[in-house]
């Protein structure tokens, strides 16, 4: 299939069946965002987006009519993240990532709560998590690859020396015809490396600039690449802090062990904090559950409920005053016309 075929692009069964009967508008999908504009494919076309661009993310499928966006599609997969920023608080990084490479190398850098953090968000977007240990020609990769196996049987966990261009096409599985592969990970760990590793392009991994000296990132910034396998990358530059909202679901598959564990206590509402029967405790006792992968846990699940709660009431919030500005006006429109007008 070429590439530019809707099929090509990853259109799949999900969004035909969001097609009005007789559509008349044009699928595309995403590959870069601007300020002002949007550029999709199949194209490459820039189109106007009335609402603003900020409603969309890389990987999006919308209808347009050729020259504006008119209708975003809902994506199969979407992933989120708490935003820094106080209007916004939940982002929208990409959508509809078939696979989530977590780059993380076979050193120091290696950390288990960023993991179980990472893992949560690619669950939460119902993305196939996969953990690409790079730097393996510089240290035995194998107890970091056992370290994340162990994390969650959801988990495919491999190891490579990105800088061998063969080696970094293993990842190639995840990124054939139709498939969107993203990676995400702290600076520094492969992900441009492995990028142009499975695009082919040119190695100039020195010579790009995620972000600039601000923190602001670059126009290279976030964008659908070709793939030599058919498929289509997305590094995502910029994604080193990565705070969880909405992603209660997420968080609880990435620690299944412990939830399981829960529904054996005596008490419902067991808070695994010295309740009698409690199966966390004995599990605890037993060697069977780590006391530190409990601490995560608790902190992981805390942080995320923090961050939803804000975020509901603050939509709560919203809801309330549109329906006071909407009763102001109703009352308003009533004392003009007068009590008796129709
Ligand atoms: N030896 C070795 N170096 C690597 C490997 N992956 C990346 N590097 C080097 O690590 C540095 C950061 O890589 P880069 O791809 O820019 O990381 P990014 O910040 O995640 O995009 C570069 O100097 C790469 O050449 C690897 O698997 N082995
Ligand atoms: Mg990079």
């Amino acid at each position: 299939l070429p590439r530019t075929d809707l099929s090509g692009l990853g259109w799949t069964p999900h969004f035909a069946r969001q097609l009005a009967e007789g559509e008349t508008l044009t699928p595309a999908r995403v590959a870069e965002i601007h300020r002002d504009r949007l550029v999709v494919l199949p194209g490459p076309l820039d189109l106007l987006a009335p609402g603003g661009t900020g409603a969309f993310a890389v990987g999006d499928w919308l209808l347009h009519d050729g020259a504006r966006a008119r209708r975003r599609l809902t994506p199969a997969t979407e992933i989120a993240r708490k935003a820094a920023g106080e209007r916004t608080l939940r982002q929208r990084v990409a959508a509809n990532v078939d696979a989530l490479a977590i780059v993380t190398s076979a050193n120091a850098e290696f950390s288990l709560p960023r993991l179980e953090r990472t893992l949560a968000l690619a669950l939460e977007a119902g993305c196939l998590p996969l953990v690409v240990v790079t730097k393996a020609d510089l240290a035995d990769p194998a107890p970091f690859v056992a370290q994340a196996r162990r994390l969650s049987p959801l988990v495919t966990a491999l190891a490579l020396n990105a800088l061998d261009a063969l080696d970094a096409r293993r990842l190639d599985p995840w990124a054939g015809p139709g498939r969107t592969l993203a990676l995400v990970g702290s600076s520094g760990t492969g992900k441009t490396t492995l990028t142009n590793a499975l695009t082919g392009a040119a190695a100039a991994t020195a010579a790009i600039r995620e972000d600039d000296a601000k923190g602001r990132h670059t126009t290279t910034a976030r964008a659908l690449r070709p793939a030599l396998a058919g498929g289509w990358v997305l590094d995502t530059p910029g994604m080193r802090e990565l705070g969880l909202v909405e992603a209660a679901s997420g968080v609880a598959q990435v620690f299944a062990d412990i939830a399981d564990l829960a529904a054996l206590c005596r008490f419902r509402d067991c808070a695994h904090e010295g309740e009698p029967g409690c199966a966390v405790a004995q599990a605890m006792a037993d060697g069977r559950l780590d006391e530190a992968r409990l601490r995560r846990w608790r902190k992981l699940a805390r942080e995320e409920r923090h961050a939803t709660g804000t975020l509901h009431e603050r939509h709560a919030r919203a809801r309330a005053f549109s329906r006071l500005a909407r009763d102001g006006q109703a009352r308003a429109r009533h004392k003009r016309r007068g009590p008796d007008a129709g």
